[in-house]
């Protein structure tokens, strides 16, 4: 397996994932800063011009969820991935995507302010948003309880970027949920990779 990815931006959830995983795989560099984001090479690799991208073989996958679920399925000796029968691969599946539809729009609408109903917004709003994954990580120690998953890779990631830019209040459970995070030991070989790669 292949990672495209550049240290300080999303693609750190891929490889969180891929340390999380044991996997052997080879990192490519795709400096955004130096728009290599922007070359026709990358380009034909992810016509959305970003990272992260998993090459495994033919299969070529971008969109951090889509990594999280493809690797946790190829991977299944990792344990990141309830199985399809196990009644927690709902909730797996609804987190990972939770980060997409819910959390990052939900940022944005922090960021930029603007307002829009609940019906307006698939996401309904920033606070509601807050709410409900304040109320799920409350208990812990993960998001789907006492087992983790690569779902906690997504949200993990969501939660610290979240809170490293003032986008999330720092309520106890949040903070507490990203100390969890940071103290696993794929956690912290990611971060030294990517302190090296910086
Ligand atoms: N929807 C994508 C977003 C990835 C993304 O936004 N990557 C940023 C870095 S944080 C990027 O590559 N930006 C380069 C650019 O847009 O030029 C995902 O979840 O993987």
């Amino acid at each position: 397996m292949k990672l495209y990815w550049c240290p300080g931006t999303r693609s750190f959830s891929a490889l969180w994932l891929l340390e999380e995983a044991e996997a052997r795989y080879e990192r490519e560099l795709i400096d955004i800063r130096a728009q290599m984001q922007d070359t026709d090479d990358f380009r034909r690799i992810n016509p959305m011009g970003k990272v992260p991208v998993l090459v495994d073989g033919k299969a070529v996958v971008s969109e951090q969820g889509a990594i999280c679920v493809f690797v946790a399925d190829r991977m299944p000796q990792a344990g990141l991935a309830p199985a399809p029968e196990d009644p927690l691969r709902g909730p797996y599946l609804k987190w990972l995507f939770f980060v997409g539809n819910c959390i990052e729009p939900a940022y944005m609408q922090a960021h930029l302010g603007f307002t829009a109903t609940k019906s307006q917004a698939a996401w309904g709003s920033h606070g509601l948003v807050v709410d409900v994954l304040d109320g799920a990580l409350r208990d812990g120690p993960w998001i789907l309880g006492e087992r983790f998953s690569a779902a906690d890779i997504m949200i993990g990631c969501a939660v610290w970027f979240g809170l490293a830019f003032g986008l999330l209040e720092e309520r106890d459970s949040f903070l507490a949920y990203r100390k969890r995070c940071m103290a696993r030991p794929g956690f912290q070989r990611a971060d030294r990779i990517e302190k090296a790669g910086a």
